[in-house]
Formats: C-alpha cells, sequence, structure tokens
C-alpha cells in the first residue's frame, strides 16, 4: 500500500474508532442502528431483536482492543499460555462484558431514553451452558482473571450445539430437554475464523517407512478421514484494562471432499449421510460430570479438541519460526483442564515427531515442558480410562505413541526400583486389561500437577498418586480454586457492589483483598443495618425467581438456607433432606418452641444415566410436597426445588442466601467454588471439613463457620466397619425420620419409590456415610437456627464471611498458576 493510500485508511480508520463511543448517545445509536438497519426491527419487537442490538452495539467496543491484544501478543516473543478444556461454563456474557468495558451505567441510561428495560433485555439472554459443573465454571471464571491480570493466555474448548440438558420438574422427576441454545442463527459473541481451519484425523493405520533423503523412520498415518475443525473465537475481556483474551471454540465439519470415494462410486446417500458422522462431534456436551462412561463419540471430541488446538499452536509457532523448536517450550505452556484433554501429550508428540520430523527425545523434552496438569476428583469411578482396542481402532498413531511413552516410562521406574515389578503394574499407563489410564498419561507427560484445594492436593499426594509423588516429588503442588468477583459480586450483586464502592472504594473488583476493610464496619450501625437491608432486598429477589419457577410464595425474613450443585451422593443432598424431614417431624409433634423460620432451597441436575441422583431429586420434590402443603407448617418450614440450576440462577441465588450447605463426605470433594460465591456475598456456611471448606473456615475464623462431622481419616478409618444400624438403634429423631420415609409418608401413592435410597444409607457398604453425620449435622443446625435469631450476630458473620474472602477470587488462583507454573509477563495491551 502507497503511503498515500496508508495516510487516507488512517483517516477513515480514525473516523470508524470515533462512531464507536461509549457515552449515552454513542450506545444509543448504535444500539438502533442495529436494532432498526441490520436486523430490520422495531423498539416495539421481541426482546431477542434488543438483545441481539444491544449484544451488537457491545462487542463493536470490544473489537479493536481484541485486535490490538492479538497484535501485542503477536509481536512480543513473550511466553504464552493454552487452557485446554472441554467446558467452558460461560452463562451470559452481556452484564460481564458492559461490566469490564465500564459501560454499564451508560448503558442503562441509553436504554432507559429509549424506553426500555435493561434488566428486562440482560434477563432474556440464554446461558451459554457448555460445561456441566465446577470444572467447567472454574474455566470461565480463570478466562475472566487471566484478561483482567493482562496475561497472554487463551482458551481452546469445544462449540457443542447443544450445551447442558434443560431440566424440567415434572411430577417431582427430573426430564431433561435439549439445549439448542444456539436457536437457528450464531452466538453474537462470536467470531467465525474460517482462515483458521483445521483438519483432524480418525482411523485409518500406521505404516513405517524409511525417508530416502534422511534415512530415518518415519511413520505415516494412512487411510484415515478426516474431519475439519472450524474455530469460533469468543472474546473475553479484562475489566477496564483494554485487554481482550480469546476463546476459541472448535466447531466439527465434513471436509467437501467427505468420502469423496463413495461419492465417485456411485453411493451418493451413504456419502451424504457419512457427512452426520463428523458433524456429530460437536453435536452434544456429555453431561456427565463424576463417572466417565466410556463412549466412543467422547474419545472422538476428547482427541478433536487436543488435536485441532495443538496444530493451532504449532502452525502458527512455524509461520513465525520456520520450523525452529527450539525456544518452543520457553515460549508456550498447556494447563490440562483434568484428563479430558491429556491425549495432548501424545499428540503434541505425534506433530512434533511425525509432521516436523523432530528426533523423539528433543519431542519428548518439549512434550515434558510445556504440559500441565490439574486433578479436579479423587473419586475412582470419575477417573478416565479408555480401552487401548477402541484407540487402535480411532486413533492408530497416538496410541503407538502412548505404547512407546509407556515402555520408556516403565524402564525408568525399573531403574528407580530395580526388580520391583509389583511397582511396574501399579504404575503403568496401562492396565491389567488393556486400558489407558489417562491420569498417569497425564502426570507422565507433564512437568507439573496440581489439585485443586490443599487438602485435596495433600490426599492426591498421600494416596491416589503415591507411586508418582515418590518419583517425581517435585511435579507435584496446589493451587486452591476460586471465582471471578466481577461476576460473582460486582455483576451479580448490584446491591452490596453499590455499598462497598461506597465505603470501601472500588478497587476490590481487581483486588478482592481489599474486602478486609469491611472488619472496621463491623462496630458501624448504619453500615450494619445497610448490609442486612442489601441482603434482604436479595432476598426478595430470590423469592420472586422461586415465585417465577414453582409457584411458591415464601417469605424472605425466614432463614435461607441453600444447597445448589450437581445432584451426587457424595455431595449428600440426602443429608440435607433427613434433616428436613426431621424438622418436619419436629413440628409435627409440636416441639416447635424457638423454632427459625426456614426455607431449605435445593437446585442441581443428575446426570441422566445416573439413577440414584434422579430418585434423591424426586425424593426431595415429594417432601416439598407434603412439606409446603401441610397447613400446620406453615411459614416455619418451605422445602423448594429450583428447576434448571445453572449459572444465571446462582447470579440470583447466591446473593439471596443466608445459609450456604457444604456438607459432602469429607475427603470426596476435591475444592468446590459455590461455596466461595456463597461466602462472599455474605452467607455463613455450614459444613464439613472437605475441599476448600478448609481453608474457607481458616479464613473467615471457627466462630464463623458452622462445622460438622467425621474428617477425612476418619471416613478412611470407618470403611469395612461402618455400621449404619448402630447411629440408627442410638438415635430417636434418626429412627423417626426413617421411619416416616418407611411408611410411605413422602409417596402414598408411589409405592416403593424410595426403597433404593433407604437402602442404600442403611447399608454397611454406603461410600459416603450419610447416617454417621446425621447426629452432628442436626445439632449443627440448631446451633445455626439460634444463631439466625440473634440478628447482630448473624448481620456480624455475614460481613466477617465476606470480609474475609478475599483469597477466593481466581485473581489469586491464576497468579499463583502463573507465579509457579505459567511464568508469563503480563502485557500492557498498546492503544492508540
Ligand atoms: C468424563 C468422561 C466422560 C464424560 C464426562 C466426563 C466428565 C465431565 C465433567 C467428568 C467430570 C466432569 C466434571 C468434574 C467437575 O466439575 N469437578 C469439580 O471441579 C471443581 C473445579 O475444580 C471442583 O471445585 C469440584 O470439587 C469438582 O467436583
Amino acid at each position: 500500500m502507497s503511503t498515500q493510500d496508508q495516510t487516507s485508511l488512517d483517516v477513515i480508520n480514525h473516523r470508524v474508532s470515533k462512531r464507536l463511543t461509549n457515552d449515552k448517545a454513542g450506545l444509543e445509536t448504535d444500539f438502533l442502528h442495529y436494532l432498526q438497519n441490520n436486523l430490520g426491527r422495531e423498539l416495539t419487537s421481541e426482546v431477542d431483536y434488543k438483545l441481539k442490538a444491544l449484544a451488537y452495539t457491545v462487542r463493536d467496543r470490544l473489537m479493536g482492543n481484541w485486535k490490538q491484544t492479538w497484535l501485542s501478543y503477536r509481536e512480543n516473543t513473550n511466553k504464552r499460555a493454552y487452557y485446554l478444556s472441554m467446558e467452558f461454563l460461560i452463562g451470559r456474557s452481556l452484564v460481564n462484558n458492559m461490566l469490564n468495558l465500564g459501560i454499564e451505567n451508560q448503558a442503562t441510561e441509553a436504554l432507559r431514553e429509549l424506553g426500555l428495560s435493561i434488566e428486562e433485555i440482560e434477563e432474556a439472554e440464554i446461558d451459554a451452558g457448555l460445561g456441566n459443573g465446577g470444572l467447567g465454571r472454574l474455566a470461565a471464571c480463570f478466562m475472566d482473571s487471566c484478561a483482567t491480570l493482562q496475561l497472554p493466555v487463551m482458551g481452546y474448548g469445544l462449540r457443542y450445539e447443544y450445551g447442558m440438558f434443560r431440566q424440567r420438574i415434572q411430577n417431582g422427576f427430573q426430564v431433561e430437554e435439549p439445549d439448542h441454545w444456539l436457536g437457528f442463527g450464531y452466538y453474537p459473541w462470536e467470531v467465525q475464523r474460517r482462515e483458521y481451519t483445521r483438519r483432524v484425523k480418525f482411523g485409518g493405520y500406521c505404516r513405517p517407512y524409511t525417508d530416502p533423503h534422511t534415512g530415518h523412520l518415519i511413520v505415516h498415518w494412512e487411510n484415515d478421514e478426516e474431519v475439519l475443525a472450524v474455530p469460533f473465537d469468543v472474546p473475553i475481556p479484562g475489566y477496564k484494562n483494554h485487554t481482550v483474551n480469546t476463546l476459541r471454540l472448535w466447531d466439527a465439519a465434513a471436509d467437501e471432499a467427505f468420502k469423496l470415494s463413495e461419492f465417485n462410486a456411485g453411493s451418493y446417500f451413504e456419502a451424504v449421510a457419512a457427512k452426520n458422522e463428523a458433524e456429530n462431534i460437536t453435536m452434544v456436551l456429555y453431561p456427565n460430570d463424576s463417572s466417565e462412561n466410556g463412549k466412543e463419540l467422547r474419545l472422538r471430541q476428547q482427541y478433536f479438541l487436543v488435536s485441532a488446538s495443538l496444530q493451532d499452536v504449532v502452525e502458527q509457532w512455524v509461520k513465525h519460526h520456520n520450523a525452529d523448536f527450539t525456544r518452543f517450550a520457553e515460549s508456550n505452556v498447556f494447563q490440562l483442564n483434568d484428563t479430558h484433554p491429556s491425549l495432548a501429550v501424545a499428540e503434541l508428540m505425534r506433530i512434533l515427531v511425525d509432521e516436523q520430523h523432530l528426533g523423539w527425545d528433543e519431542a519428548w523434552h518439549i512434550v515434558t515442558h510445556t504440559m500441565a496438569y490439574t486433578n479436579h476428583t479423587l473419586l475412582p469411578e470419575a477417573l478416565e480410562k479408555w480401552s487401548g482396542d477402541l484407540m487402535r481402532k480411532l486413533l492408530p498413531r497416538p496410541l503407538d505413541i502412548i505404547e512407546e511413552i509407556n515402555h520408556r516410562f516403565l524402564a525408568q521406574v525399573a531403574q528407580k526400583w530395580p526388580g520391583d515389578m509389583e511397582r511396574q503394574r501399579r504404575l503403568s499407563i496401562f492396565d491389567e486389561h488393556g486400558m489407558v489410564r489417562m491420569a498417569y498419561l497425564a502426570i507422565v507427560g507433564s512437568f507439573s500437577v496440581n489439585g485443586v484445594a490443599a487438602l485435596h492436593s495433600q490426599l492426591l499426594k498421600d494416596g491416589l498418586f503415591n507411586d508418582f509423588y515418590q518419583l517425581w516429588p517435585e511435579r507435584f503442588n496446589n493451587k486452591t480454586n476460586g471465582v471471578t468477583q466481577r461476576r460473582w459480586m460486582a455483576g451479580c450483586n448490584p446491591g452490596l457492589r453499590d455499598l462497598l464502592n461506597t465505603n470501601i472504594g472500588e478497587d476490590w473488583v481487581t483486588d478482592l483483598s481489599q474486602l478486609s476493610q469491611l472488619e472496621t464496619y463491623l462496630q458501624d450501625s448504619d453500615f450494619r443495618q445497610k448490609w442486612a437491608q442489601v441482603k434482604l432486598q436479595n432476598k426478595q429477589r430470590l423469592a420472586d425467581l422461586i415465585k417465577k419457577d414453582t409457584g411458591l410464595t415464601v417469605n424472605p425474613t425466614s432463614m435461607f438456607d441453600v444447597q445448589v450443585k450437581r445432584i451426587h451422593e457424595y455431595k449428600r443432598q440426602l443429608l440435607n433432606a433427613l434433616h428436613v424431614v426431621h424438622l418436619y417431624a419436629r413440628i409435627k409433634r409440636g416441639a416447635t418452641q424457638n423454632m427459625t423460620p426456614r426455607v431449605v432451597v435445593f437446585g442441581g441436575k443428575a446426570a441422566p444415566g445416573y439413577h440414584m441422583a434422579k430418585a434423591i431429586i424426586k425424593l426431595i420434590n415429594n417432601v416439598a410436597q407434603v412439606v409446603n402443603n401441610d397447613p400446620g407448617v406453615g411459614d416455619l418450614l418451605k422445602v423448594v426445588f429450583i428447576p434448571n440450576y445453572r449459572v444465571s440462577a446462582m447470579e440470583v441465588i447466591c446473593p439471596g442466601t443466608d445459609l450456604s450447605e457444604q456438607i459432602s463426605t469429607a475427603g470426596k470433594e476435591a475444592s468446590g467454588t459455590g461455596n466461595m460465591k456463597f461466602m462472599m456475598n455474605g452467607a455463613v456456611t455450614i459444613g464439613t471439613l472437605d475441599g476448600a471448606n478448609v481453608e474457607i473456615r481458616e479464613a473467615v475464623g471457627d466462630e464463623h463457620f458452622f462445622l460438622f462431622g467425621l474428617q477425612t481419616e476418619q471416613v478412611q478409618d470407618l470403611i469395612g466397619r461402618y455400621q449404619p444400624q448402630s447411629y440408627i438403634d442410638n438415635d430417636v429423631d434418626l429412627q423417626a425420620v426413617l421411619n416416616l420415609l418407611e411408611v410411605g409418608h413422602f409417596n402414598q401413592f408411589e409405592p416403593g419409590i424410595f426403597d433404593d435410597i433407604l437402602a442404600s444409607i442403611k447399608s454397611p457398604q454406603d461410600e459416603w456415610m450419610t447416617l454417621a453425620d446425621f447426629r452432628s449435622y442436626v445439632e449443627v443446625q440448631e446451633q445455626v437456627a439460634q444463631a439466625y435469631q440473634d440478628a447482630e450476630r448473624w448481620v456480624t458473620m455475614s460481613i466477617m464471611n465476606s470480609a474475609r474472602s478475599g483469597m477466593f477470587s481466581t485473581d489469586r488462583t491464576m497468579s499463583e498458576y502463573n507465579r509457579d507454573i505459567w511464568h508469563l509477563k503480563p502485557i500492557q495491551v498498546q492503544t492508540d
């Protein structure tokens, strides 16, 4: 381009960027422009169009900085990190993006001037539910914090056409409905980038041959079928800092030439039908959060993510460094979100050895200096294993490579423990049935292995991964989870945000430790009153949600006692339900003196194939039905099951909660992150010493935390000699509760439907030891009830929980990942 052209282009570009002002008038103009000139709609049209117009208006204001961020990263030779995850549970983006851009107030004003309510438009946004629960939401919080910390981190995930299923409750049962979240159009936040399409191989076989030029042995992966990976980029803005990072989601598409041979052979129908097989890969998220299911399509998804993402990074590298890989390891790091993307270890080897022609040792050095693995569970049933046979069929070359990795690794084990065959057997990546232990592959291929809370990381070293810990103690570390306070306080709790801003300033939004200033307001009666007012308003908002979604009216002055999370036996929603039945029994026998009115709220999805979890949902709904319709109970007890629990529901639930239920069997919950959202919004926790509860209690102080239950070691000691009957024999309350269940009080016309539940909690084999903790749970719940009646004491506890939640920001978590694992330099994005 000539200098003359460049100058006039600069002038035009200047004009374009000047058009994008962040004041009320600018936002109003663009909103109307999109609504009328782009979408062809009016102010009176359906809210979806107004949402789209506003989303485009906001997205326009991210674009310039998005490009600048991209350029800043490309220009400098600094290290970059890639977060590989099968799940990014984003939820809604409008409020978050406006908040981070600092245009919330102006946008509200602009729409008000047009006679529109911004809340109504915000409410219309459908959650991007591309995740199951904690692990997926964690990935989304991490992305927000990295952008805010100006770290050059890119997320890689899958663009599922159907996200987490929608849950309907029908006659008390969970019914799953497909979540066709994209409708028939596009996600307003994404940008398709077909120019970065990659090709992923499946099937076929390997053929070794000798390179005629070098004489080296080369393996060709042949006769495979290729699937296209088309990237869709989602902008991730930092908080008022010009950084806009990228989340790249891959969509599977069939190659034009897919099954060309069949077309040519005249099998037109078969060839078109085969396109489905390719496009199915990113069709649907597996709704299975805590047990692996071994389905072939899931393995395809995992390899598709890993292969497309690694090719993406390596091809960019080759473009700028001409196949010189000497600095690759010091310039790139891949964080594996659980074992789901652990094929990355084999795939990077394949790309480096087969495609870039590096030697094995050089490639292995690169892999083991760029891969870092995060473990999210200790539950044996959740540890991924894939059949070697399935892998041979689907991924012949990666399987070859895993076998070679294992071979070399076991030689190393034999060297450290000569003659210890038992240890070789224990440590082998392949188990005795030829299954690939994905966690072992991840550990062997990574320079860092971390757990997600202090207790969890310790248990990994002592138990599950002890052999590996003995071999490589330096690889093991802890990174306690967090949540982003932008979404989980500033965005979802405007009442609290304003109260904080006027009293402690606004720095807490990027430095959550500032919340400790709240402790100086503990004696300030005006502040305390305002604190209580904010909570009450938020409880009213939650009561409105309950009314809308269940039809039930609840009293916002009651104690709001909340347990929302995936339904799983280890999380022990059952223990909570038993307590509810106990309170009901008390009311029925007239023992209501000094009783605190409670609303017990449940919410969460059960994996569609998890029979017991679905029975628990049914039980809660049946108990709710009986309790809520018993005129003798009144306001003393209400039970609610909020249908379709999701990110946007939690944004209403956590600000309106008094009591946070974190009651998993000790040693089973890796961390928990809901516990942190409740804490920072001023809820008090009742919990076991499990996951991050341990650190929450340490931070807030024992006097502001309600602890109960067995500890991890006691749980482990009880295994094999657990006698639930002995707890029943010694506890009349428990007897009364079980009796009500056994006589069918909650299933009068549905005989037998809770038999499995009863049998499981009464079985000496019950891994979750629900009855062992019943007595201490009930007693501590009584202490909670009394504490709540002392309104002043409760306000103190509430403020203290928020004040001391500073360390549970993902800003802290990400700083630690960066300090100990990634070693990235923050990059200030250049703006003009
Ligand atoms: C695996 C194979 C096949 C199909 C599905 C899966 C699968 C999918 C999702 C397995 C597990 C998950 C999700 C696990 C999860 O959310 N774990 C939670 O991670 C949080 C973040 O670290 C922790 O706070 C929770 O304690 C942990 O349960």
